[in-house]
């Protein structure tokens, strides 16, 4: 067991969405999504075991003590993977508990529609099992990630990485290597953190949109269509296909009561541009998640096209591909 481990994850980014949980077990989801893990922005994770206990786990995210209810039932679950493997050192999981601090921060906008809560939690998973040399496998540390958080399920594998409907764990689809053209040009439109969180919105809009048991039919058909399109690597139809999906999670929360907006006026902007561009050839689509960033998604050979139809805006756009997912950065004895 170390004393100390540093590992870093990277959000990963639906290309077709998770939106809604069954009602049974822990962030379950109702809809089948994929994703791609992004290099280029991380969160970065220290555990360390105090020397003596500290009422833990003390969690700072981004220099700030952070309490969520999201972490108890991460811990739980936690502690029912862990023990049966601590059982040989002689350490309860809860002494670890009490002398665990985490210190996480992340080199990107927090709670703001860039899939922190992904990382974090993935993160944290992945962190445990470096701290503690217990070597899991991923998906079981994908499943508990997913207890924190459902996106963080994803986290887990680097690439492209599907969590189906009603599953506990993600798997990959294909590696980071896959599809080296890919990118995501990040928009930010708004760096503060969202008023409604992604689970307040999507339960929110479980009980009270009438779009939702509709959206949920037709994420069968998208999921399928995304699968091949990413494993063709043809952007045009991942591209279409991701559009169709945000578009259709965004009206299950505009037909909620009350109605649940996220949009800034310029994401449409931006939305309108990348439409002009189409129109010029230049194969961009965009994607959005429960905040107001607009992701571009091209390959390559466009992106210069892309960056410069931006090049007045205030804020740099930020480039990512895809990325290898969670590493171990460092442990200490
Ligand atoms: C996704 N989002 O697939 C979707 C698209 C946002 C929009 O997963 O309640 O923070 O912790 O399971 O994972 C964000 O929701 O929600 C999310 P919980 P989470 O990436």
């Amino acid at each position: 067991m170390n004393t100390q481990a540093t590992v870093s994850a990277q959000p990963n980014l639906a290309l077709v969405k998770y939106w809604g949980k069954k009602n049974r077990g822990i962030n379950v989801p109702a809809t089948s999504s994929i994703g791609l893990t992004l290099n280029g922005i991380e969160t970065r994770t220290t555990l360390t075991l105090m020397d003596r206990g500290t009422g833990g786990p003390r969690i700072k995210v981004n220099g700030t003590e952070l309490q969520d209810s999201r972490f108890e039932v991460f811990f739980r679950q936690a502690e029912k993977l862990f023990s049966p493997r601590l059982r040989q050192t002689g350490i309860s999981f809860s002494d670890i508990i009490e002398k665990l601090a985490v210190d996480s921060t992340n080199n990107f906008p927090t709670a703001a529609g860039l899939a922190s809560s992904s990382s974090g939690l993935g993160a944290l998973a992945f962190g445990l099992d470096a701290l503690l040399e217990t070597r899991l496998e991923r998906s079981a540390l994908s499943a508990l990630a997913r207890s924190g958080s459902g996106s963080a399920a994803r986290t887990l594998y680097g690439g492209f990485v599907e969590f189906r409907e009603g599953s506990t764990r993600a798997r990959q689809l294909a590696g980071n290597d896959h599809w080296p053209e890919f990118r995501v040009v990040v928009f930010t439109v708004s760096a503060q953190a969202k008023k409604t969180s992604s689970r307040a919105g999507m339960n929110a809009i479980k009980k009270s949109s009438p779009f939702f048991p509709a959206w949920v039919r037709n994420s069968r058909s998208l999921y399928k269509e995304m699968r091949s399109a990413v494993l063709d690597r043809d952007i045009e139809k991942t591209g279409t296909i991701a559009r169709l999906s945000y578009l259709r999670m965004f009206a299950t929360m505009f037909a909620a009561n009350p109605p649940l907006v996220y949009w800034q006026p310029e994401s449409i902007e931006i939305i309108h541009a990348l439409e002009d561009l189409r129109s010029q050839g230049i194969a961009v689509w965009e994607t959005m998640d429960a905040g107001p960033q607009v992701k571009a998604l091209c390959e390559e050979k466009d992106l210069a096209a892309v960056l410069a139809a931006f090049h007045n805006r205030e804020s740099r756009p930020i480039i990512l591909s895809a990325g290898k997912g969670p590493e171990v950065i460092e442990t200490w004895k």
